[in-house]
């Protein structure tokens, strides 16, 4: 990761967090198949998945907190020549009544400096942070990267 991309980008979360004074209305987004990947011993990061449906009116998810890693960022991935990065993003818009996937190659959540591996089986918390809802924790999943995509066995 860009370490200057990484302080300008918390800088505009810090500002984004600061001007968040408006007034909740509507049913807030709700989230579903809250996914994360499995990872391998020493992995630094790690991926979090999920859907978010728009409720009555928009919101932004503006941030996410969890135990597992030091921090919790938003990431996007973006097309750099015909190379795939991740760059860190201050928010993600829920427009209402919209449906905003966070799938592997696309936008995600991203767990970074894990303290101990995901393992495939396990859950754990993690509060997102949305503009108007405020704080939503959902319950996510920690599955392996072939159990994600070929199969939905439980
Ligand atoms: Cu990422």
């Amino acid at each position: 990761m860009n370490i200057r991309l990484f302080i300008a980008a918390l800088g505009l979360a810090a500002v984004s967090v600061c001007t968040s004074a408006q007034t909740s209305k509507g049913a807030p987004p709700t989230v579903e198949r809250a996914v994360a990947r499995a990872t391998a011993p020493g992995q630094p990061n790690g991926g979090g998945y999920l859907t978010l449906k728009g409720g009555g009116s928009g919101d932004r998810l503006i941030g996410a907190q969890a135990d597992v890693s030091k921090s919790v960022e938003l990431h996007t991935m973006t097309m750099e020549g015909d190379v795939m990065r991740m760059r860190q993003v201050d928010a993600i818009d829920v427009p209402a009544g919209k449906t905003v996937e966070l799938k592997p190659g696309g936008q995600h959540i991203m767990f970074v400096g894990l303290k101990s591996p995901l393992k495939a089986g396990d859950s754990f918390p993690l509060t997102l942070r949305f503009q108007n809802a405020g704080d939503v924790t959902v319950n996510m999943k920690v599955e392996s990267p072939a159990g994600a995509s070929t199969h939905m066995k439980h």
